[in-house]
C-alpha cells in the first residue's frame, strides 16, 4: 500500500485505468477545470483527473482524487463496505505520529523573499468566487496550551504574492487555537500541505472533540505512524512526503475581507472580515503535483465532508442509543438516523447525541429500522405517516451552526430541528405496511404471466 499521493495515484491508475484520466491539452485554472469536472459529473463520471498543463503554472494538477468511497477505501486497502468500521477502529486506536529528520517534501525550497503564491495553479471555479483559491490545503497547527497538533482543511483566498485570506469556522478547532494565540497577542505559525495520501485527508477531516488527535487517526488509517518533519518556523510540522508545503503565520488582530466563495452548501456565501496568512516559505518535492478539490457541491467535497462525519456520528449516537442501525448525511447540515426503538424518548436521545457531536448539523430525522435511509422518498413517507408536528418536532433555537447556511442569523447562529418519524408508540403496534406475502413473492414466476421484454 502506497503511503504518499503519487504512489497512490500510480497504483490506482495501474489498477483502474478507466478511472484515471490524463488531460494533455492546456487547461485554464479560471473556470475551465471546473467546467470539465462539472460536465463529467453530468455524464456521471468521476475519474481522477490529471491535468498535465495548466495555464500560468509549471505544476501539473490532480483533482477528484477523493471523489468516491471506492478510491478512498482502496487507498487504505479496505473493502468499501468495511470502510466505516475501519475508520472507527482508527479513531479508537490512534497511532502517534513520528518526527523524522528529512523527507521528500524537503527536496526543493523557496524562501521568504521569493515565495510567490502565483506560481501555484490556484483555481477559480464558480461565478461569485472572490479570487483564485487553494482548497486542498491541510493546515497543521500547535495548540499553545497542550502542545497537541490539530489538522483541518481551510480554504485560502489569494490576496497577494505572500498573503492569503483564511476561513476558519468559528467554533472549530483551528479557530480556537488561533484565538488562544491571539489572546496573547502572538501570531500562529501553521503549515499548509497540498497533495497528501488520502489517509491524511480522511484523518484531518475527522469531526471529533477538541484535543482528539487527527495525526493519531491518520496513523491508525495508514497502519503505522504518520511521518512528519519539523518546519523552519517554531512549532510547525508537516507530512514528510507531501507534494507541496507552505509555511506561514496567521497574524493576530488582522482582519480583511475574505469570500464570497461557492461552498458545499451550494451557495456563494461567507463574505466576511477574516484573518490573513503571511507565507514565509514553500517546500516541495521534485516535479511536485498540485492537488485541487473543486469548491461547491461537487462529489469530491461532499464525500470528504460526509464520510468522516458519518463515522463520528455513528460512533456518538451508538453510545447513546445502542440499537442504532445506520446514519446517512444526504445534504448539507442534514442527518437521517435509523434505530430499533426499544423505549419512548430514544429518537430524542439520538437527536441530542447527534447535535452535540456535530456543530454543523441543523436537521435530524429519526426513523425506524424498516426504512431505507438512503432512499429519501421512503424517509419523507415516514415523516408524513409516522410524525405529527405538535408532538414529534424538537426545536433548539439560538444554537451554533454554520455561517455558510445562507438562512442562518448572525455568523452561523441557527435553529436546529429534530423530527421523530418513528412509529408511535412502536413499529410493532403500528398499522402494517402493505406487503404481498413473502411466500407468494418467492413462489411466483413473473415470466409465467407477462412477457417483460414486450413492456
Ligand atoms: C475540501 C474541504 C474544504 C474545507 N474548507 C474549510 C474551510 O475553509 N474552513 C473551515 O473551517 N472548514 C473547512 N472544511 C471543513 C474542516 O476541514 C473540517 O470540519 C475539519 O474537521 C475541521 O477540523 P477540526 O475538527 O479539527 O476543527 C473543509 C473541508 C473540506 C473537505
Ligand atoms: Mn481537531
Amino acid at each position: 500500500m502506497a503511503k504518499d499521493l503519487r504512489g497512490f495515484l500510480a497504483e490506482y491508475e495501474r489498477e483502474n485505468p478507466r478511472e484515471f484520466c490524463r488531460v494533455k491539452e492546456e487547461v485554464d485554472p479560471r473556470y475551465e477545470a471546473a467546467a470539465i469536472l462539472t460536465k463529467l459529473e453530468e455524464a456521471r463520471k468521476l475519474p481522477i483527473l490529471f491535468y498535465e498543463k495548466v495555464k500560468g503554472s509549471a505544476f501539473p494538477v490532480v483533482t477528484n482524487v477523493y471523489s468516491t468511497k471506492k478510491k478512498i477505501a482502496s487507498s487504505i486497502s479496505i473493502d468499501p463496505k468495511r470502510f466505516r468500521d475501519k475508520y472507527i477502529e482508527a479513531v479508537e486506536n490512534p497511532i502517534p505520529p513520528k518526527i523524522v529528520s528529512d523527507g521528500p517534501v524537503m527536496e526543493e525550497r523557496v524562501g521568504e523573499g521569493d515565495v510567490d503564491l502565483r506560481a501555484l495553479p490556484m483555481m477559480t471555479y464558480h461565478e461569485g468566487d472572490a479570487a483564485p483559491y487553494i482548497t486542498a490545503g491541510m493546515v497543521l497547527a500547535e495548540d499553545p496550551e497542550t502542545g497537541e497538533y490539530n489538522a483541518s482543511f481551510n480554504r485560502l483566498m489569494y490576496k497577494g504574492r505572500n498573503r492569503a485570506g483564511i476561513f476558519m469556522t468559528v467554533g472549530k478547532h483551528l479557530h480556537e487555537i488561533y484565538s488562544r494565540m491571539e489572546d496573547q497577542g502572538k501570531p500562529l505559525p501553521i503549515s499548509i500541505s497540498i497533495g497528501n495520501h488520502p489517509a491524511w485527508a480522511l484523518g484531518a477531516l475527522y469531526i471529533g472533540a477538541y484535543g482528539e488527535s487527527e495525526l493519531g487517526i491518520i496513523g491508525g488509517l495508514l497502519g503505522g505512524p504518520a511521518e512528519v518533519v519539523k518546519g523552519e518556523l517554531k512549532g510547525t510540522l508537516f507530512p514528510a512526503d507531501a507534494e507541496i508545503v507552505l509555511e506561514g503565520v496567521i497574524e493576530p488582530h488582522v482582519r480583511e475581507e475574505e469570500g464570497p466563495f461557492c461552498e458545499f452548501s451550494g451557495y456563494a456565501t461567507g463574505k466576511g472580515l477574516r484573518p490573513v496568512v503571511t507565507i514565509k516559505s514553500m517546500h516541495s518535492r521534485k516535479k511536485a503535483i498540485y492537488q485541487d478539490i473543486c469548491g461547491g457541491q461537487h462529489r469530491e467535497h461532499l464525500i470528504m465532508a460526509t464520510l468522516p462525519m458519518e463515522a463520528n456520528l455513528y460512533r456518538s449516537i451508538k453510545g447513546a442509543v445502542p440499537t442504532l442501525v445506520d446514519v446517512h448525511v444526504p445534504a448539507p447540515f442534514t442527518l437521517i438516523v435509523s434505530i430499533k426503538k426499544r423505549f419512548q424518548g430514544q429518537a430524542q436521545s439520538a437527536m441530542l447525541a447527534a447535535f452535540s457531536a456535530e456543530m454543523y448539523l441543523k436537521q435530524v430525522i429519526v426513523v425506524d429500522a424498516d426504512i431505507d435511509i438512503t432512499n429519501l422518498q421512503e424517509v419523507i413517507w415516514a415523516v408524513a405517516t409516522r410524525a405529527q408536528a405538535d408532538r414529534d418536532i424538537m426545536v433548539i433555537p439560538g444554537a451554533r451552526g454554520s455561517s455558510l447556511d445562507p438562512s442562518s442569523g448572525a455568523e452561523g447562529v441557527v435553529t436546529k430541528m429534530g423530527i421523530d418519524a418513528t412509529a408511535k408508540p412502536f413499529l410493532s403496534s403500528f398499522p402494517r405496511r402493505g406487503r404481498v406475502p413473502r411466500e407468494i413473492m418467492d413462489r411466483l414466476k413473473l415470466e409465467a404471466y407477462v412477457n417483460l421484454a414486450e413492456l
